[in-house]
């Protein structure tokens, strides 16, 4: 029996649930702690580890950790957008692009770590100040999905993709014995 679970997708894909105030504290525990769950994936990797791609042909570890900062930037930016403005229209990225670019290059992985802290502790603030209603009346229009969500389904997305990215790292770890 083939049990193996695909590299890409280590705690599986996103599926959203209806609204519920405790799946809203626990995504929101999951923005707040990803730095700190992010740090400790990385801790005592030499720089070699720092430099392997999670899957072949898939992203470095190094990557991984800017990318995860690349997209809460733009998430942040998001979720403000939705908060202060009628059914924006959000500015999709190429995120590809972005993990090849010179800064993602050139710097360490502690440069978006201590980025990752900052920006989560000013989200995780915003994030409580939304009120219940909101999450399902506030939306951003995607214009590559062609599709509007809800902040309760982008809250859900990015609670997922904290734990998704991690988990690529620690099971790289495992696999490895690292
Ligand atoms: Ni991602």
């Amino acid at each position: 029996m083939d049990t193996k679970i695909d590299p890409r997708f280590p705690i599986g894909k996103y599926i959203p649930t209806a609204f519920s105030d405790d799946q809203k504290e626990q995504w929101i525990a999951d923005i707040r702690f990803l730095p700190a769950a992010l740090e400790h994936a990385v801790l005592n990797l030499n720089e070699d580890q720092i430099g392997t791609p999670y899957r072949e042909g898939g992203w470095t570890v190094h990557q991984l950790v800017h990318h995860v900062a690349d997209s809460h930037m733009n998430a942040y930016i998001r979720f403000k957008l939705a908060m202060t403005e009628e059914n924006p229209t959000i500015k999709p990225y190429e995120e590809k692009q972005w993990a090849e670019a010179a800064d993602v290059h050139q710097l360490p992985v502690n440069i978006s770590l201590t980025l990752l802290h900052a920006l989560h502790e000013r989200w995780t603030v915003f994030l409580k100040s939304i009120p219940d209603e909101a999450w399902e009346e506030r939306t951003v229009f995607h214009p590559e999905h062609q599709r509007t969500m809800t902040l309760w389904f982008l809250l859900g997305l990015y609670a997922w993709h904290c734990r998704h990215h991690t988990a690529h790292i620690t099971a790289l770890r495992e696999r490895k014995g690292w």
